[in-house]
């Protein structure tokens, strides 16, 4: 704090040294702080009413009294020896006693810290998608636990009644792409009984600085969607979130957009891709988020199964680990597989269906979202994202 000597000096304008002392003593009492007025340096210090009273040079500075026999009182001037810019010099400065001479010095202020403007809140752009996380892979059946930095696109969808019930996948800040029998009641969801995290490693606890939470605005699932054969054919759909104060997702460390991939674009069979969720490992839901790598499976290796040879479409495709220890179950259906293409994230996947988990020649069949892009952009109204433009062209 510093004090303000302006008013009761300016009473005292044309007071000597007596009455200064006197004002002094009054002014001791004022403690004004104005705008225009500070302790540190700004430009070229005429505002500068701080209390430094040393030359640059380390030389102890005079009072202004002794040979400014008006009162300045606006440019800060008055009975001490601080320094002051009361002529537009260079920075504030003060007379100084050099032998016999008194010469004016420059005094050395300390600069204001220059004030930053808060930052606008970072959201992630279509250019910005599938980012590699940087926490990399530190268990889904088998896999690992890892934190949610590590696949921070990944979402928590939570029902009033029946608590945690799927995965999904942040596409753009305000969607989450998921599966179509995430929704049982179908249409006749009631949207207001959902809500969706982001940032969430543990799926009983609150991390409040990594969480963001959501209700669902809009629930979109594929028209095609038919569950009515007990095949997963076009297990999609859209959730568009908003925050209680009406946003979509900021992007933090551990909330981040996955990149999709462009129309009809696949990786061959034998590539090793991730997911993520929290899912059941056994008997269990996880309580972490975990994560595994599997493998895409050609059509006809999925297909050796009579069932998959049965129910697989071609809006879906297959992955599994070689030694079949890990895969995706209950609970983590909605959320990605993603694989890494040129050091991006892509969401080439949605977790669908499987005839129970990590079962012997029984893979993990996920819903193919490259079929699916015109859709998404007709629906988000998004078609940069929906188009892949992160994608390389070769
Ligand atoms: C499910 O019940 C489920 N192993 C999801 C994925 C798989 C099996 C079951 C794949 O939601």
């Amino acid at each position: 704090p510093f004090r303000e000597e302006g008013v009761f000096s300016l009473l005292c304008g044309k007071c000597r040294f007596v009455i200064f002392h006197f004002c002094k003593l009054f002014s001791i009492s004022v403690h004004l702080q104005t705008d225009k007025t500070r302790t540190c340096l700004l430009e070229d210090g005429t505002s500068y009413r701080g209390s430094v009273s040393v030359s640059a040079y380390g030389h102890s500075c005079l009072r202004w009294f002794k040979f400014e026999w008006t009162s300045e009182a606006a440019k800060g001037l008055g009975p001490h020896n601080y320094c002051r810019n009361p002529d537009q010099s260079l920075t504030p400065w003060c007379r100084v006693k050099r032998g016999t001479r008194i010469v004016r010095e420059l005094c050395n202020i300390s600069k204001c810290p220059v004030p930053k403007p808060p930052a606008p809140p970072a959201v992630d752009t279509e250019l910005t998608c599938g980012e590699m996380p940087s926490q990399r892979m530190n268990k889904i059946v088998g896999g690992a636990m890892t934190s949610i930095e590590s696949q921070p696109w990944v979402a928590a969808i939570f029902h009033r009644r029946s608590g945690f019930g799927c995965g999904g996948s942040l596409i753009a800040p305000c969607w989450v792409l998921t599966a179509a029998h995430c929704f049982p009641d179908g249409e006749n969801t009631k949207i207001r009984h959902l809500s969706v995290y982001l940032g969430k490693s543990y799926i009983n606890d609150t991390d409040a600085d990594r969480e963001q939470k959501f209700t669902v605005e809009q629930m979109i699932i594929h028209p095609k969607y038919n569950n009515s054969y007990g095949s997963y054919n076009n297990d999609i759909a859209l959730l568009k979130i908003k925050s209680q104060d009406g946003k979509c997702a900021v992007r933090t460390p551990s909330v981040r957009t996955v990149c999709l991939p462009p129309h009809l674009t696949m990786l061959p069979p034998g590539v090793e891709c991730s997911i993520a969720g929290f899912g059941k490992e056994t008997w269990h839901f996880s309580q972490y988020l975990k994560q595994a790598k599997v493998t895409l499976l050609s059509e006809s290796d999925c297909k050796r199964d009579p069932t998959y040879a049965r129910d697989l479409t071609s809006n879906m495709f297959c992955a599994a680990s070689p030694t079949w220890s890990t895969d995706s179950c209950q609970g983590d259906s909605g959320g990605p597989l993603v694989c890494e293409v040129s050091g991006r994230m892509f969401v080439f996947g949605v977790v669908s269906w499987g005839e129970g988990c990590a079962k012997q020649d029984k893979p993990g069949v996920y819903t193919r979202v490259t079929n699916y892009n015109n859709w998404i952009a007709m629906k988000t109204g998004l078609p940069a994202y929906a188009a892949g433009v992160m994608y390389p062209t070769k």
